[in-house]
C-alpha cells in the first residue's frame, strides 16, 4: 500500500485571514462569476453560472422547480437522473420552456395556451393586465392573471394595476385553497409585488411569476444566457443507460450534463464520457466524478470532461466513510484537485473548472472553498431546505422541516450510483433519510448567502472569484481556537437558567 502522510481534513479545520481592503472592493464591486465547463487559453468559456451555486444531483432536491428557481437567480440545478427517462426528460422541458417575461405554470395552462388567451383577451379589452377567467368574463371563474409580454409598464404603475386588479380575486384564492389571508397576500405579493397566481381549473394553486424580482433579473440575467432567453439547466446521468437517456435529454433541450457516481474513477465514467463526447460534441457539455486526488482528476481530464466534480463521503446524508471505509476530508480533497487542474491548464492550456461537491455547512466554507480552488460548489442539504425542493414541508417537534434523502439510501434506490455490480438490490445503504430546518424561499436565503460571501471576500481584498484564489490567505485552526470562535464564557441571554 502506499501512504499519504497528509491528514485528510475539512473545511471547519481552517480560516481566513484578512488581506487589505481596498477603497474598490466593496460587495458592490464583487463578481461572482464563474467558468460551468472548460475552456482553451485566452477563450471565454461557453458556460457560465453568475452564482458558483449548482443544486444537488438529488431525488429530495433538484427538480423542475428548483431548476426554474435557481436558474432565475443565476445558478443551475442538475436535475435527478434516479428517475425514468421520459420523466427526466420531461422536467428539464418544463424548465426549458420557461421564458424570461412569460407566464408559467405546470398546470393544463400551457404557456402557448395562456399566452394565446392573453392576446385574445387583450385585443378584446385593450388591456395590459388581464385575468384568465372560464368565461373570459371579469366575473367568471378565475384562471390565471398574466401580464403580456409586449406589455412593459414601470415598476410603481405594475405594482398598482395588478394589486387593483387581483383584489377582487383574493377572497376567491384564500377561500378555495384553505390558506389563511396573510399566506395568500404573501404568496401573491411576494416581496416585491412582481408574482402572480395561476390558478387552474380545479382550483389548483399554481403559484408562478412574472418578471419576478425585476432587479434582481437585471443583476443576475442568467435567463437572457443563450438568445433564446431559456433558463440553463443540467441533467445527471449515470453509466449504465446513458446511450438512451443522454438522446432524451438532448432533445429536451439539456445544456450540461453530468455523469453522477460516488466513485468516478472508473473505466464506466470513462467510457460514459468519451461516448457523450463523441456523439454530441458541440450540442451539449458533460461533467464527471467524483474524484478526491490528482490522479482521479487527469483519469477524467484526459476522458474530455467539461468539469470535474470533487468529493467523496463529506455529503451531510453520506454514509460512506462508515460503511465502505472509502473518502477524503472535503477540503484536502478540493486542494490537492485544484493543484492538479492548474496543472492540467500548465500544461495543456485547457482551463477545466472543478465543483467542490458536498459538506458545505456554514456560509464561510464555501468561500473557503473558493479559495481553496472550486470554481463552483454543488450542495444538496443547503438547497433542500427551500420552499422550491420537491421534498413535503412537515411539522416535526414543532419545527418546520423539510425532507431530505441520500441518493445512496433505500428511499432513493439509485441502483446505478452506488451498486457498481449490475445487482438488482442494493447490499447496503451509503445514505440516510433525515430532516433538515424549513428555511423558506430560496432566494431570500440566496441574497443572504450571497451577501456574506462577498463581504468575507472584501475582507479577503478580493472582488472576483479568480483573485480571492490568488490572494486568500488560509490558516489552520486548533481545536481550541475553535472554541474561542464562537461565543464563550458568557452566559447567553435565551439559554435555560
Ligand atoms: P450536502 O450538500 O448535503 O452536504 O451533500 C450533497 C452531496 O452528497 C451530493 O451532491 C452527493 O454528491 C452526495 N450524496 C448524495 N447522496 C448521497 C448518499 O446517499 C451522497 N450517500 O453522498
Amino acid at each position: 500500500a502506499k501512504y499519504s502522510n497528509e491528514v485528510s481534513r475539512t473545511f471547519s479545520e481552517y480560516l481566513l485571514i484578512p488581506g487589505l481592503t481596498d477603497k474598490n472592493c466593496t460587495p458592490a464591486n464583487v463578481s461572482l462569476k464563474t467558468p460551468l465547463v472548460a475552456f482553451n487559453k485566452g477563450e471565454k468559456p461557453a458556460l457560465e453560472l453568475n452564482i458558483p451555486f449548482v443544486s444537488a444531483i438529488m431525488q429530495s432536491v433538484s427538480d423542475h422547480n428548483m431548476a426554474i428557481g435557481l436558474a432565475r437567480n443565476g445558478g443551475l440545478s442538475f436535475i435527478f437522473g434516479s428517475q425514468a427517462i421520459d420523466t427526466q426528460a420531461e422536467m428539464v422541458r418544463k424548465v426549458k420552456k420557461f421564458k424570461a417575461g412569460f407566464v408559467e405554470s405546470d398546470s393544463n395552462l400551457t404557456p402557448e395556451q395562456t399566452l394565446k388567451d392573453v392576446l385574445a383577451l387583450k385585443a378584446k379589452t385593450g388591456h395590459g393586465n388581464i385575468a384568465i377567467t372560464e368565461d373570459g368574463s371579469a366575473n367568471g371563474k378565475l384562471m390565471g392573471i398574466v401580464t403580456s409580454r409586449d406589455y412593459r409598464p414601470s415598476r410603481d404603475s405594475l405594482d398598482k394595476k395588478i394589486k387593483d386588479f387581483m383584489t377582487p380575486f383574493n377572497k376567491l384564492i384564500t377561500g378555495k385553497l384553505g390558506i389563511s389571508l396573510n399566506e395568500a397576500n404573501n404568496i401573491i405579493w411576494d416581496n416585491k409585488l412582481n408574482s402572480l397566481p395561476i390558478v387552474d381549473e380545479n382550483q389548483n394553486f399554481h403559484f408562478f411569476v412574472f418578471r419576478k424580482d425585476y432587479e434582481s433579473h437585471k443583476e443576475h440575467p442568467q435567463e437572457l444566457h443563450d438568445d433564446s432567453k431559456k433558463l440553463l439547466v443540467g441533467a445527471g446521468i449515470n453509466s449504465r443507460d446513458y446511450k438512451e437517456r443522454v438522446p432524451a435529454l438532448v432533445e429536451a433541450g439539456v445544456d450540461v450534463l453530468c455523469v453522477d457516481s460516488s466513485d468516478g474513477f472508473s473505466e464506466w465514467q470513462k467510457e460514459a464520457v468519451v461516448w457523450v463526447k463523441k456523439e454530441y460534441a458541440g450540442k451539449v457539455y458533460i461533467g464527471a466524478g467524483n474524484v478526491v486526488d490528482k490522479e482521479g482528476f487527469t483519469y477524467l481530464a484526459e476522458a474530455g470532461a467539461d468539469f470535474i466534480k470533487v468529493g467523496i463521503g463529506g455529503g451531510s446524508i453520506c454514509i460512506t466513510r462508515e460503511q465502505k471505509g472509502i473518502g477524503r476530508g472535503q477540503a484536502t480533497s478540493v486542494i490537492e484537485v485544484a493543484e492538479a487542474r492548474d496543472e492540467y491548464f500548465e500544461k495543456t492550456g485547457r482551463y477545466i473548472p472543478i465543483c467542490s461537491d458536498g459538506g458545505i455547512v456554514q456560509d464561510y466554507h464555501m468561500v473557503l472553498a473558493l479559495a481553496m480552488g472550486a470554481d463552483f460548489l454543488m450542495m444538496g442539504r443547503y438547497f433542500a431546505r427551500f420552499d422550491e425542493s420537491p421534498t413535503r414541508k412537515l411539522m416535526v417537534n414543532n419545527r418546520y422541516v423539510k425532507e431530505y434523502w441520500g441518493e445512496g439510501s433505500n428511499r432513493a434506490r439509485n441502483w446505478q450510483r452506488y451498486d457498481m455490480g449490475g445487482s438488482e438490490n442494493l447490499k447496503f445503504e451509503e445514505g440516510v433519510d433525515s430532516y433538515v430546518p424549513y428555511a423558506g424561499k430560496l432566494k431570500d436565503n440566496l441574497d443572504i448567502t450571497v451577501g456574506k460571501i462577498k463581504s468575507t471576500m472584501c475582507s479577503c481584498g478580493s472582488i472576483s472569484i479568480p483573485q480571492l484564489k490568488d490572494t486568500a490567505k488560509i490558516t489552520l485552526v486548533s481545536a481550541t481556537s475553535i472554541v474561542e470562535g464562537g461565543a464563550h464564557d458568557v452566559i447567553l441571554k435565551d439559554a435555560n437558567m
